[in-house]
C-alpha cells in the first residue's frame, strides 16, 4: 500500500561564522511519522521546497527557534536572535500557504503552532519569562525531553481532545515564547494552568491543528503521544485518496 507523504520541515544553523551551514531535524520526528505509518519527505530552508509540496499529502511544522518578531509586525522584545533564521520564516510561511490553498492537512508543533499563528495574522508572546514573570510553571523545562512536566486543559468538543483521548493530558515543555493574538480562523483548544495556550485549531479544515509541546519525544513513552501523528497521517491517507495530489496527477 502506497504510504502519505509527510512533508516536515528543517531546522536552519545560522550560526555565525557558519562553520558548517546545515539544514537539519531531530529524529524523533522522523522516527514519529514512520511509527503511524507516513513517509517523511524532508523540506529544506529554500523556497524551492515548495515544489515538492505537490508531492506531500500533509505538511508537518517542527520545532526550532525564534520568529523574527517582524514577522508578525513587532519590535523584538526577548527573542532569541542566536535562533532567528529569516530564511526558514519565509520559507515555513510559503509552505503553510500553499498547504492552506490545497486544503492539505497541516500539524504544528512548539515553532510549528507559532507558524500557523504568524501566518494567520497572530502574534507571539516573545519571551515568557518576561511577559508573565508571575507564572509557576517553567515552560522551558530542564528535563530530559520525554519527560511531562506540567498538564493541559483540553476543550473536549475539539480534535485534539478526541485524538488524545483526553480532556486532561500531561505534557512536555520547551519553549519561551507562546500565542499571543489568535491567529484567524482559529479556536484555542488547549491551555495550560497558568492560561498559556497550548493547542489550536481551525474547525472547518479536515486536519489543521498546533500544539505548544513536543509530542514527537513522548512517542514510545505516552501513548496519547501517538495518535496525534496517527491522526494526522491518516488525514493525509484520506487527501492522498481524495486525489487531491495535484502532483501526481501530472506526473
Ligand atoms: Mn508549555
Amino acid at each position: 500500500m502506497d504510504k502519505p507523504v509527510i512533508g516536515v520541515s528543517m531546522s536552519r544553523d545560522e550560526s555565525s561564522p557558519p562553520a558548517s551551514p546545515r539544514d537539519w531535524i531531530r529524529r524523533t520526528y522522523v522516527t514519529a511519522v514512520i511509527g503511524a505509518g507516513g513517509l517523511p519527505l524532508l523540506l529544506y530552508n529554500e523556497l524551492s521546497a515548495l515544489e515538492l509540496l505537490e508531492y506531500c499529502d500533509g505538511l508537518l511544522l517542527t520545532g526550532g527557534g525564534d520568529f523574527d518578531p517582524e514577522a508578525f509586525g513587532a519590535e523584538d522584545k526577548g527573542t532569541d536572535y542566536s535562533g532567528v533564521s529569516v530564511a526558514r520564516d519565509n520559507t515555513e510561511l510559503q509552505l503553510i500557504k500553499a498547504a492552506e490553498q490545497l486544503q492539505m492537512p497541516i500539524f504544528g508543533i512548539c515553532r510549528g503552532i507559532q507558524a500557523l499563528t504568524v501566518a494567520g495574522g497572530g502574534t507571539l508572546i516573545q519571551d515568557i519569562p518576561q511577559t508573565r514573570p508571575d507564572t509557576p510553571l517553567a515552560h522551558s523545562q530542564a528535563q530530559p525531553r520525554q519527560e511531562t512536566t506540567h498538564s493541559v486543559e483540553v476543550d473536549p468538543g475539539s480534535k485534539v481532545a478526541d485524538l488524545l483521548g483526553l480532556t486532561e493530558v500531561l505534557v512536555n515543555s520547551f519553549h519561551h515564547q507562546a500565542i499571543d493574538r489568535i491567529p484567524s480562523g482559529y479556536v484555542v483548544t488547549a491551555r495550560a494552568e497558568d492560561g498559556i495556550i497550548e493547542a489550536i485549531e481551525d474547525p472547518s479544515a479536515a486536519f489543521k491543528l498546533g500544539v505548544q509541546w513536543h509530542p514527537e519525544d513522548l512517542v514510545g513513552h505516552h501513548s496519547e503521544a501517538q495518535n496525534l501523528f496517527r491522526g494526522f497521517v491518516k488525514a493525509a491517507q484520506q487527501y492522498r485518496e481524495r486525489g487531491q495530489n495535484y502532483g501526481r496527477a501530472s506526473h
